[in-house]
């Protein structure tokens, strides 16, 4: 008679296609370990307190590579209770790593701990973290870097430096002035080196707004969104959403002695 359907050789293949496909690959990852402790800060000349990770607003940067396991031990010394959200990581088997209070799981409460458990499978790029619970979305963030894996490249040319850039909102006289800010620094001036090539990771960390982004006399090319990359292309402006992440080049002026370019960001206003 014919043939039965598992000695098929198409089956085979397209069988073994699909494991191959399922199975992450955790070979070379290794795991990282990290702790966020969660506090009230001051910040920006004002007396109003802040919650952030670890004394740092925006919050610390995670560096992984594909195929890394991630050990987040989060600490809440504060009188709310938080859960703390990796936004974009596909969370293969590991949902109750996802963070959504209420959703995956209860919030840490004041004085307790919870230890995030999960791999990062097939992205690379650039995600972040955030609190998910009322409105401490509006100041607890902070990036998470995904390098390729060891001794893979990146799918394009490797660029001269690499410079996260999130962009939220401050709430001070004017709740809609948006800021943009490099870590660690209140405003934001990028020192380049003329015809090297630099690779922004855009995060907008605002929690309403779209976002408009460009460099004066520059194109971008994008080449990662939401931690997957794409075929490169080139513009002039970025939109992107409140959550949205998005990694694109930036190649300086051959010859510009000391000459300065405005970059913008302003949120997208539809009158
Ligand atoms: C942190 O700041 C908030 C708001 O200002 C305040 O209610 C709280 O008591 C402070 N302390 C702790 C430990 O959360
Ligand atoms: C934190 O959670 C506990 C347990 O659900 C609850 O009793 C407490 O009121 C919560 N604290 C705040 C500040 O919401
Ligand atoms: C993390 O999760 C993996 C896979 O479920 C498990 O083998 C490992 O023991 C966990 N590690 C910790 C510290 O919970
Ligand atoms: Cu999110």
């Amino acid at each position: 008679m014919g043939d039965s359907l598992l000695s098929s050789p198409e089956y085979l293949v397209f069988f073994s296609l699909f494991t191959l496909c399922l199975l992450p690959n955790p070979v070379l990852g290794v795991t990282r370990h990290f702790k966020f402790d969660l506090h009230n800060v001051t910040r920006l000349c004002h007396t109003k307190s802040i919650v952030s990770v670890n004394g740092q607003f925006p919050g610390p940067r995670i560096v992984a590579r594909e195929g890394d396991r991630l050990l987040i031990k989060v600490v809440n010394h504060m009188s709310n209770n938080i859960s703390i959200h990796w936004h974009g990581i596909r969370q293969l088997r590991s949902g109750w790593a996802d963070g959504p209070a209420y959703v995956t799981q209860c919030p840490i409460q004041t004085g307790q701990s919870y230890v995030y458990n999960f791999t990062i499978v097939r992205q690379g790029g650039t995600l972040w973290w955030h609190a998910h619970v009322s409105w401490l979305r509006a100041t607890v963030y902070g990036p998470i870097v995904i390098l390729p894996k060891l001794g893979v490249l990146y799918p394009f040319a490797k660029p001269y430096k690499e410079v996260p850039i999130i962009v939220g909102e401050w709430f001070n006289a004017d709740p809609e002035a948006v800021i943009s800010q490099a870590l660690q620094t209140d405003t934001f001036k990028l020192k380049v080196k003329p015809g090297k090539t630099y690779l922004l990771r855009l995060i907008n960390a605002a929690l309403n707004d779209e976002l408009l982004f460009s460099i004066a006399n520059h194109t971008l090319t994008v080449v990662e969104v939401d931690a997957l990359y794409v075929k490169p292309f080139e513009t002039e402006t970025i939109l992107f959403t409140p959550g949205q992440t998005t990694n694109v080049l930036l190649r300086t002026k051959p010859s510009y002695p000391n000459a300065t370019f405005f970059m913008t960001v302003r949120p997208y206003v539809n009158i």
